[in-house]
Formats: C-alpha cells, sequence, structure tokens
C-alpha cells in the first residue's frame, strides 16, 4: 500500500498542499521531508508522538526524514496556536532543551540506523549566524505585511497583542524550509494542525525565490489533532501532561496511562501510534468485542508505547509492578520497582527503625486511633509487604525492609502506603 493511502487509513491526514501531486511525487521519489521541534521545555510529551511516529512511517517507506531541531525558532517562539505571548528563554536553557529533546527523538527514530536513516539538524546552525541586513534583504522582502497578518498565528493575537518578534517567527520556519530545499533537497514538510501555516508560508518563500521559470515541487502536510471519545484533552491526566523523560513520568506510569485508555479510543490510538495493520487491528477491535476483561488491545497499546519510548526493559518493568500491584503480591518488587509504582502512595518516614506496628498505623495514618489499628490488625486488615500481620504486639524487622529502604503496609484490600526510614 502507498504510504498516502496507509496515512489516510489510519485517519492521520489533516491536511496536503496536493493530494494527487504528492502521491505521484513520493511514488516516484525518495522524497526528504522535515519535521521541526521547538525546544521550549525540557522534555516532549505524548501530544508530539504523532508527527515523529510518522517521520519513521515516511522512513519506512523508503523516504528520507530530517528531525529538525528549533535551536534558533526555540529562541524566539511560535506564536501558532497560542493566544498570549511566550516569555523568552535564555540560550544556555534552550541549549539545555536541545539536547534533550534530541536524544529523546533519537530513541524512536534511531538516528543514523538502517537503510535511510533519520538524521538530525539544528536550525541554531544557520538562524544564529544571518544578519539582520541579510534576513530582511533576503526574506523579509518576499513576505507581504497582508499575507503575514492574514495567518490564523498572527490574526489570532491582533486584539491580544503580539511583539515583533512572535510575528517573525513564521519567516524564521521558512528559511529553514528553504534552506533544507536547498542543501538537502527536502520537498516535503510536516507538521500539527496548528504549523499549517508556517508550512504554507515556507512554500511560498521557497517559490518566491526560484529563478524564472524553475519548477518548484514542494508540498506540506498536517497531521490531526487527537481527540477522546469522553471529550476531555487527550494527554492529560489529573497528574499533568504524560512526559516522554522518565524522570517526570516513570515509564510504569507510561504504561498505566496507555493501559486506562478508553475502551472506545483504543483501536484509533494503535491507529494513529503504532505500524500494526488493519488486518491485526480488525482482530484486536474484535477482542474488545468478545473479551473485553481480557484487555488484549489496551494492553498492546501499552506494550508498544512503552516499548517504542523507553525500552524492552523498561516495559518488562512496568508489566512486572503492574501485575504486582493488580494481586498484591509485592514480594518480588525491588526498591526500584516501588519506587516507580507507588510514586502516588501516601509516604511516611519513621524516627525509629522498630517501631510497633500498632503505633506505625497511628502516626503513618493509616488507622485513626491505636483502638482502631489493633482491630484492624486482629481484623486481618493489615499486610507488611504482602504478608498478613495479625500480631498486635509485631514490631518492624529488618527483613520488613525492602533493600533496606522501603516498607509497604496495605490496609484492606488496595490502600496502599510507603514507608520509609
Ligand atoms: C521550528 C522550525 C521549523 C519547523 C518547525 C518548528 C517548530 C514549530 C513548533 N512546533 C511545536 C513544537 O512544540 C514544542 C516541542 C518541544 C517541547 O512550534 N514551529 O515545537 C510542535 N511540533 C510537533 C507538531 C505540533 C507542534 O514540535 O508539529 O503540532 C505538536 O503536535 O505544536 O523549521
Amino acid at each position: 500500500m502507498d504510504i498516502l493511502q496507509d496515512l489516510e487509513t489510519r485517519g492521520l491526514i489533516n491536511q496536503v498542499t496536493d493530494r494527487e501531486g504528492l502521491e505521484k511525487h513520493l511514488a516516484e521519489n525518495e522524497v526528504t521531508l522535515y519535521c521541526g521541534f521547538d525546544p521550549t521545555a525540557d522534555s516532549l510529551h505524548i501530544g508530539h508522538l504523532v508527527p515523529i511516529i510518522m517521520l519513521k512511517r515516511f522512513q519506512k517507506a523508503g523516504h528520507k526524514p530530517i528531525a529538525l531541531i528549533g535551536g534558533g525558532t526555540g529562541m524566539i517562539g511560535d506564536p501558532s496556536g497560542r493566544n498570549t505571548e511566550r516569555s523568552l528563554n535564555e540560550s544556555e536553557v534552550v541549549k539545555g532543551y536541545s539536547e534533550k529533546i534530541k536524544q529523546q527523538i533519537a530513541r524512536i527514530l534511531e538516528f543514523g540506523k538502517g537503510e535511510n536513516p533519520v538524521v538530525a539538524r539544528n536550525n541554531h546552525d544557520w538562524l544564529a549566524s544571518m544578519t539582520i541586513i541579510d534576513f530582511l534583504r533576503d526574506a523579509g522582502k518576499h513576505f507581504s505585511i497582508n499575507y503575514m497578518l492574514a495567518k490564523e498565528s498572527v490574526s489570532a493575537r491582533i486584539e491580544q497583542g503580539i511583539s515583533y518578534t512572535e510575528f517573525s517567527y513564521m519567516i524564521l520556519q521558512s528559511l529553514d524550509y528553504l534552506k533544507l530545499y536547498e542543501e538537502e533537497g527536502c520537498t516535503l514538510q510536516i507538521g500539527g494542525s496548528d504549523q499549517w501555516g508556517n508550512i504554507t508560508a515556507g512554500m511560498e518563500l521557497i517559490r518566491r525565490t526560484r529563478k524564472e521559470g524553475e519548477e518548484t515541487n514542494v508540498f506540506g502536510l498536517t497531521v490531526p489533532l487527537i481527540t477522546k471519545a469522553d471529550g476531555t484533552k487527550f494527554g492529560k491526566t489529573a497528574g499533568g501532561a504524560i512526559w516522554l523523560d522518565p524522570e517526570k513520568t516513570s515509564p510504569y506510569e507510561f504504561y498505566q496511562f496507555w493501559l486506562n485508555t478508553d475502551d472506545r479510543d483504543v483501536i484509533k490510538f494503535l491507529r494513529y501510534f503504532t505500524f500494526i495493520s488493519e488486518e491485526e487491528l480488525a482482530k484486536l477491535e474484535n477482542e474488545i468485542k468478545t473479551r473485553p476483561e481480557k484487555r488484549v488491545a489496551h494492553r498492546r497499546l501499552a506494550e508498544e508505547m512503552t516499548r517504542m519510548v523507553h525500552n524492552e526493559e523498561a516495559l518488562k518493568q512496568a508489566q512486572k509492578i503492574s501485575a504486582s500491584l493488580f494481586s498484591g503480591d509485592i514480594k518480588e518488587l525491588s526498591a526500584s520497582d516501588i519506587k516507580q509504582g507507588f510514586k502516588d502512595v501516601p509516604t511516611f518516614k519513621v524516627e525509629t527503625k522498630d517501631i510497633g506496628l500498632v503505633d506505625l498505623l497511628v502516626q503513618a495514618n493509616i488507622s485513626p486511633s491505636k483502638r482502631q489499628a489493633r482491630e484492624d490488625i486482629t481484623n486481618g486488615a493489615i499486610y507488611i509487604n504482602g504478608d498478613r500481620q495479625q500480631d498486635t504486639q509485631y514490631t518492624l524487622q529488618a527483613e520488613d525492609r525492602i533493600e533496606e529502604t522501603f516498607t509497604v503496609i496495605r490496609r484492606g484490600k488496595k490502600k496502599y502506603f510507603l514507608i520509609t526510614f
């Protein structure tokens, strides 16, 4: 199947500048394409995944993707899709973010690996050294104010206000497309739907800088915004965004996020984020209909995503933690597993290691009073690291400290508490 057809079937095309022309172009050429990422934060989140994976789809289809890190544009800030002016970051900060984001994209796209490897570029390399005179003469002349004002990214901000800095952003992104067109033969730029204006501005600049009669064959394509069946925003949880950085969102939390996808969204997300064929998707869809309790499709989604963004080892760990927490049998968990799995569990630090269980339950707010604590213990509601403890005289032992660090107390079926020393 040709790549555009595949993208369409997956629902991955929002807008494309010339559908027929692009189809022909892709059929006849090894096309160089790019997508840009501005280092405006220290990590990407799952809202950035669709265009990254899209680059991989083109690579698999034999084309040549470039991941562009916006080390230059990240110093300015894209007004697209935002209703307020951004605050500027120091260049050292932008540099630090660039490195982190590049690493995250590298994990997914495996820079330099395989037949037609994905390459990374950084627009700081050409934008930072451009002089203001050249900018105004060579780029600015090709943009009429009317054209720029008509762009959604600008017109949406006229009332609120927009600085000259952000107003000029589209010219910088256009210069990138021109640069990559001239130096790498790049003829396709992709991005989220918020990037349509910037992408088409770049195409315009390429056309205007050609010699008389010179043909241009450049294209733009955007991916849709991800929507959810329940109408809430994709990728946001009570705890905030789902980050790609394992320090910000642990692989276990990441795995759980996908596992908890609404039944109605699972197949759509598998289509968007994985390379699973329509044939196999039909089987997974059937699983949801016939054996929903098995959660085969949910598991597959969580598995594919965790493996792609993190790695096999992180996936195995996330699965192990999930299984232990589900069954309540946590004996096999290491301190590192516990740190991930019990991140949101109430934590209490004890002063004395050999504290009596009753005192511990009260001090850690697990039971409201000593009387209740004793009752909880004798009733069999209290578990230490997964083992029921019914002795009210029990004192914590060295063996109760997992790797000298944690003790997990469970009250009843599901209430977990973490004790540190
Ligand atoms: C810069 C120079 C270019 C081409 C593109 C750019 C970046 C572009 C932009 N893109 C967004 C972005 O988000 C921050 C990521 C790191 C924290 O602002 N002007 O950089 C997002 N993009 C991916 C998708 C997007 C877009 O990276 O295009 O739509 C989100 O899905 O918002 O020459």
